[in-house]
């Protein structure tokens, strides 16, 4: 069986496809253009699939009809049409879990960052500003004991709100589609209407998987409604969040910082004005980038198209309906 893995991933995933016996194919030119990214897809039976560049839609499975799996290697799958998969009876698998630590790590980092405006004042030593002791300028501000509103508690939003009640014994408050029990026991954490999560957060930090309705959820009219030293940090989706908007609003003194890991558009274009402002900190996408979660991640996707190779179930499976399909 062929497995096109589009971008080289950690060597222990690709060990693991080879010594199960299956042909990797890895493209010369990773930066593949849509043509030539269909054309690798034509001519395999499973992709390892990384980033999320290209959407798995209906026109990519009508192109490429023999695909039989997709493992992403990510844990979000909003770049693949999962009704169309199930149509087709194509399993997509995905990464959760092992990138929890890390991308909550870069939520604290931006929460941090933002709060003691570190990335504005880096800038400032690089430029060779490192003036004269100002007893007014640039102040940060200090979270302990303040609430952190998080969207979507499932479990990086969880590892999130853990570190923030640790650190800095945060009140915990969160809105999702479900109540998450763990949460509430372990954290105190209350479960709060969108309204009231947006109104009482002083850090509201983004968790949720993106889904189509969620499109620029966080834009001008929520970030008005939000407390003026508000934090806002978005390590999920750019798509979550209105970036004009977001930037009025901070201009207009609506919120008081952001700390962004993801941006809309991605990557962010280096002129956006939103670079300028000293209470925002943006990095390019890197939640997941630590050995540790990348390792991990390689072992569960190639994981995943092993089993599949073998005719069993994906172990992170985002839909887990194609097997009942199968034995209905
Ligand atoms: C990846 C991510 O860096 O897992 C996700 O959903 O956003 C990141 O971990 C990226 O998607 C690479 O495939």
């Amino acid at each position: 069986m062929k497995v096109f893995v589009n971008k080289r991933i950690p060597e222990i995933g690709i060990e693991m496809l080879k010594k199960a016996g299956l042909q990797v194919i890895l493209p010369e030119n990773e930066n593949l253009s849509y043509e030539e990214w269909i054309e690798y897809c034509k001519n395999t039976d499973t992709i390892l699939s990384v980033g999320g560049d290209f959407k798995y839609d209906k026109n990519f499975f009508d192109a490429c009809p023999n695909i039989k799996a997709i493992a992403l290697y990510s844990v979000g799958f909003d770049h693949v049409d999962i009704i169309e998969a199930i149509h087709r009876n194509i399993p997509v698998g995905n990464t959760p879990d092992v990138l929890s630590r890390a991308t909550s790590d870069v939520a604290f980092l931006l929460m941090q960052s933002v709060a003691r405006r570190a990335s504005y004042n880096f800038q400032k030593v690089k430029e060779g500003n490192w003036n004269d002791f100002d007893p007014l300028h640039a102040l940060g501000q200090e979270i302990y004991g303040k609430t952190m509103g998080i969207f979507g508690l499932g479990r990086i939003g969880f590892e999130m709100a853990e570190k923030a009640k640790k650190a800095f014994d945060m009140n915990i408050i969160y809105h999702n589609r479900n109540h998450n029990e763990e949460a509430e026991k372990e954290l105190g954490a209350k479960y709060v209407s969108f309204d009231e999560l947006i109104e009482n957060a002083d850090v509201l930090s983004v968790h949720a998987n993106f889904t189509p309705e969620h499109k620029e959820l966080f834009n001008y009219s929520v970030f008005e409604k939000m407390k003026p030293d508000a934090i806002f940090i978005n390590t999920a989706r750019g798509g979550f969040h209105n970036q004009k908007d977001l930037y009025r609003a901070l201009l207009d003194k609506k919120i008081w910082g952001a700390g962004l890991d993801v941006t809309n558009p991605e990557p962010i274009s280096p002129d956006d004005p939103i670079l300028e402002l000293s209470s925002v900190c943006v990095l390019p996408h890197i939640g997941s980038a630590t050995i540790e979660a990348r390792n991990g991640m390689a072992k569960l996707a190639a994981g995943n198209i092993i089993a599949f190779s073998k005719g069993e179930k994906m172990p992170h499976c985002t839909n887990p309906e194609v097997y009942s399909r199968h034995s209905s």
